[in-house]
């Protein structure tokens, strides 16, 4: 019959060959069931004389409590590496970012719209809004265009089918904000309003059919056309840096008179139109229910997309328009 001591001996070796706890469950079997050598051993005790019963009794009992912490130890460090490895299993690094996600920016005009927004602040003015969709009267009416007006047809009008015909349009320019904002605003008035146009035009280089524009609003008293011509060299310095300059040609408009087409020189010495500009005529002041007498406003109006294209040193308005991610990645 096995030595106890050699049973402890062995019940080492299974157990440290033991890789798993099913194999450990199976090495507590054999080392302590009802058929292991221990079980049979402490069956044989009695038939032994009682002093060497005793002694061999205490020494079985011993090797037992052997056994049992060999056991335990190994069962606490195989479920250890059981835990660890099931953890490492089921990791999951929510940090761990194996391809950068593509992420995207703001389309050039958006960008031109709120640097502008930003320019004009930073000089004091507030930003407006009106609806694109417009009536005749706010985007014509209010702006002294008469009906029938040929000045009308100087904007290629696209007309909604809403209400009597001819009352409802897209609107043309920013120009109807102007109006909204006189009659709710009492003087003085300093605002900026961009906002998308759509007029019928054919797409070319500097022409699309829907375009942004933004306007400018003042309405003080003592305002001169020499404030309109300061304001719109301010904006050059301001917005296009050191190098650029602007300059002011006479033009008409029916809201402003004087009016004036201004437009850009850029470090190259060459010349683009950007917008118009004028003192706000009094038939405007007064169908907004402001006083001629006692205030005086300028405007202006320019294409906040041509802006782009003279910022950005792009060639073909249409360009911002394709969607291309190659071309819009640039800026
Ligand atoms: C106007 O629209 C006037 N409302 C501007 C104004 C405001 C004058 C306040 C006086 C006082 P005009 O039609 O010239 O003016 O347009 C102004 C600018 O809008 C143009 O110089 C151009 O930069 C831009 N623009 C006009 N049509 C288009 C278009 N189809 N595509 C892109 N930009 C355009």
């Amino acid at each position: 019959m096995a030595e106890p001591e050699q049973l402890v001996v062995e019940a080492e070796r299974q157990a440290g060959a033991a890789a798993t706890l099913d194999e450990l469950s199976a090495v507590r079997t054999a080392m302590t069931g009802k058929r292991s050598p221990l079980v049979a051993a402490r069956k044989a005790l009695g038939a032994l004389e009682p002093d060497a019963r005793k002694q061999a009794g205490q020494a079985l009992n011993a090797a037992k409590a052997a056994i049992d912490g060999i056991l335990s130890t190994r069962e606490a460090e195989l479920s250890a590496a059981a835990r660890a490895e099931r953890l490492a299993a089921e990791r999951l690094d929510l940090t761990e970012v194996t391809e950068q996600p593509a992420s995207g920016h703001l389309h050039v005009i958006t960008q031109t719209w709120q640097e502008l927004e930003d320019v004009f602040a930073g000089m004091g003015y507030r930003v407006a809004e009106g609806p694109e969709i417009e009536s005749e009267w706010y985007n014509f009416g209010a702006l002294n265009f008469p009906l029938g007006h040929p000045a009308r047809d100087m904007y290629d009008t696209l007309y909604v089918d809403y209400g009597e015909p001819g009352s409802t349009l897209l609107r043309t320019h920013t120009s109807p904000v102007q109006a909204r904002v006189m009659e709710n605003q009492a003087p003085p008035v300093y605002v900026v309003a961009p906002g998308r146009c759509f007029r019928q035009d054919t797409a070319d280089a500097t022409h699309m059919p829907v375009f942004h524009q933004i306007e400018g609003l003042v309405v003080d008293r003592d305002t001169s056309l020499g404030d309109l011509a300061g304001t719109i060299e301010a904006f050059t310095a301001a917005y296009f840096g050191p190098g650029f300059t602007s300059r002011l040609r006479p033009s008409y408009f029916p809201f402003t008179e004087p009016s004036a087409e201004f437009d850009i020189q850029r470090p190259d010495g060459t010349w683009l139109e950007l917008g118009g500009c004028g003192m706000v005529h009094p038939n405007v002041l007064e169908a907004c229910g402001i006083d001629p007498e006692r205030w005086q406003g300028f405007a202006f109006g320019f294409g906040i997309d041509r802006l782009a294209l003279i910022r950005f040193g792009i060639d073909d308005l249409r360009e911002l328009w394709t969607n291309d991610l190659r071309f819009l990645r640039q800026f």
